[in-house]
């Protein structure tokens, strides 16, 4: 027996506490569709996490049917750290202080019981001068087209560390996906290591963020004092959880996509 998170309507729910979700009901009047849950339950769904697979090469990722939710962001940005945390995981992902350390796209699937409802997806961060050039652009080739072409495709998050700010790449993937944002992708700009920020320097970052987001959201989080963790997972379930729009995506060849190298300057 399957288990699933759409909570039974309030009315069907004499419990004293309050209830964990609230929903509203589609225009027909049935399958009422969670629009919040209480950050312990996205918690408890986000540490089902399991590794699914890894793929060098786009043609290796195994085609879904359910939500995907991609971390993208330069090289040591803090991706892998981000998908531990929120999972409570310490080595799902593999993080590390060299950049360059997630080198395929690898996927862990979510949901209870074993039954997959949703994949997050933690794809190798870019802008890192010291990869070789011809495997810098074989990578930038790959996270273009899966952006593009990944039908599956629910929401991205893009990190950024603030204290670089959005960079010329950073700049280059938001054209990448504004189509698709505009065709109903989610989309949220998270802006990582916030622990490193000032109470101001942060709330400045944020606004800046909120600005260019173009349609989608902007938090600070940090995985060293837990910011924002509650808010991402929050957000991640409701974007998981929320009936799938399949956009008819086209093949595109990515091959001007991220084709710049500019130097990065990892401040850790
Ligand atoms: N202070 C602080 N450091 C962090 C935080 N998140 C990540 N880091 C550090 O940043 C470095 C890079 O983290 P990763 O998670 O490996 O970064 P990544 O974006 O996955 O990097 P690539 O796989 O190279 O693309 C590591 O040394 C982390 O410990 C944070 O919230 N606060
Ligand atoms: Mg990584």
């Amino acid at each position: 027996m399957t288990q699933h998170y759409t909570p039974a309507p309030a009315s069907n729910s004499p419990s004293q506490d309050a209830p964990a979700t609230k929903t509203e009901h589609a225009s027909d009047g049935k399958n009422p569709v969670p629009t919040t849950v209480e950050p312990k339950i996205a918690h408890g769904w986000l540490h089902t996490a399991r590794f699914l697979t890894t793929a060098p090469q786009l043609e290796h990722l195994p085609a879904l049917d359910t939500p995907e939710i991609a971390f993208v962001g330069r090289s040591n940005a803090g991706k892998s750290t981000c998908i531990n945390t929120l999972t409570q995981q310490k080595r799902l992902a593999f993080a590390s202080k060299t950049p360059g350390r997630t080198q395929s796209i690898n996927l862990f699937s979510l949901g209870k019981q074993g039954v997959t409802d949703a994949v997050l997806a933690d794809l190798p961060g870019y802008g890192y001068a010291a990869v070789p050039r011809e495997a810098k652009l074989r990578w930038q080739r790959v996270m273009g087209n899966y952006l593009m072409t990944r039908e599956n495709l629910t929401g991205v998050v893009l990190l950024i560390d603030p204290r670089l700010g959005m960079t010329e790449l950073d700049e280059i993937l938001l054209d990448v996906i504004r189509p698709r944002v505009q065709a109903g992708l989610k989309f949220l700009v998270l802006l990582t290591k916030s622990d490193k920020l000032s109470r101001s320097e942060a709330a400045k970052a944020l606004s800046i963020a909120r600005l260019q987001s173009g349609g989608g959201e902007a938090m600070l989080f940090s995985a060293l004092k837990k910011q924002g963790l509650d808010e991402v997972a929050q957000l991640l379930w409701k974007w998981s959880h929320e009936p799938i729009k399949k956009a008819k995506v086209e093949q595109t060849d990515a091959d001007t996509y991220l084709d710049q190298e500019p130097e990065p300057e990892s401040l850790d």
